[in-house]
């Protein structure tokens, strides 16, 4: 039985933008893909596109989102915002971090984001983020946030390749959460940073992306394309991108959407200065 009914939170929500049409499938393509026909359709900001399954969810560069029902959230949502296609990278900051924050509030679990667009717990992977847009003259037509969340899903239910890498909040916790509950707690979320993040104030986003990120000071190896950029993280940036010092001593700045793969790796020289957090 699908007991699976968000669209009657919409009521109770109390958010202006996000979720102010809620549009719900037993089982879809893929989330992503139909927001987008919507929005190119002319549909308004902040509505969202939820199914219970989808058939070819997808992940960045061409990946597989496991997408099993009655079990997981996944979510897009269409955002219009009045900006430059190169600071849409902002827009993905914040929606990990309107992620991170409703996994804390209704798990109570510390969630950590993986830049660019993952979110781990205890190292596994928990939930992933798939932004796409569309522009025209270099502004914004339109963002689809594409955010899917394991929230019941069990060990079993995943494949035995992607078991070590992959959690849930329901493996984490040991019980169920509802996926309605998690849903209006991400609109909530999304609402209160997108309204931030409108007013022009990437200071409080990027403040917050690096306490959840804890990334700073770091060093990782990013792979893009063309090449491999190995660095310690210094910062982020007020456009979203990733500040990373070289080993030969230069700033190297890496755009999110470059990079396929990144990973920690261990410094081999003596520790001097690691951050205390
Ligand atoms: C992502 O891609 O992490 C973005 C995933 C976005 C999914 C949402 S669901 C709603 C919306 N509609 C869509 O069609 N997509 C979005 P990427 O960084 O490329 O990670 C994909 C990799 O994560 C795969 O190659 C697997 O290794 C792993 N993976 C796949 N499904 C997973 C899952 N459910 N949980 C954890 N890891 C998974």
């Amino acid at each position: 039985m699908n007991t699976f009914s968000p669209r009657a939170i919409k009521d109770h929500l109390g958010t202006q933008i996000i979720g102010r049409e809620i549009h719900v499938f037993a089982e879809l393509d893929s989330t992503n893909s139909e927001a987008y026909r919507m929005a190119r359709e002319g549909r308004r900001e902040g509505e969202v596109v939820v199914a219970d399954r989808q058939l070819r969810g997808r992940g960045r560069l061409g990946r597989r989102w496991l997408s099993p029902p009655g079990t997981n959230l996944y979510v897009s949502i269409i955002l219009r915002p009045p900006i430059l296609v190169k600071d849409a990278p902002l827009i993905t900051l914040m929606a990990a971090v309107a992620t991170a924050k409703a996994t804390k509030v209704i798990s109570g679990l510390q969630p950590q984001i993986k830049w660019p667009n993952d979110l781990l717990i205890n190292n596994k992977k928990v939930a992933g983020l798939l932004n796409e847009l569309r522009g025209k003259a270099g502004k914004v037509e339109f963002v689809i946030l594409g955010i899917g969340i394991n929230v019941n899903m069990t060990l079993e239910m995943i494949p035995g390749a992607m078991r070590s890498s992959a959690t849930s909040l329901r493996e984490e916790l040991g019980y169920d959460i509802s996926r309605v509950e998690f849903l209006s707690a991400l609109l909530r979320e999304l609402e209160g940073e997108y309204h931030a993040f409108l007013m022009g104030e990437p200071g409080r986003l990027l403040r917050q992306w690096e306490e959840f990120s804890q990334m700073v000071g770091r060093l990782v190896e990013m792979r893009s394309f063309k090449e491999v950029i190995r660095g310690r993280v210094k910062r982020i940036d007020s456009n979203g991108s990733l500040v990373l010092f070289a080993p030969d001593g230069s700033e190297k700045r890496v755009i999110a959407g470059d990079i396929s793969q990144s990973r920690e790796f261990p410094d081999m020289r003596p520790k001097v200065e690691e951050k205390e957090r």
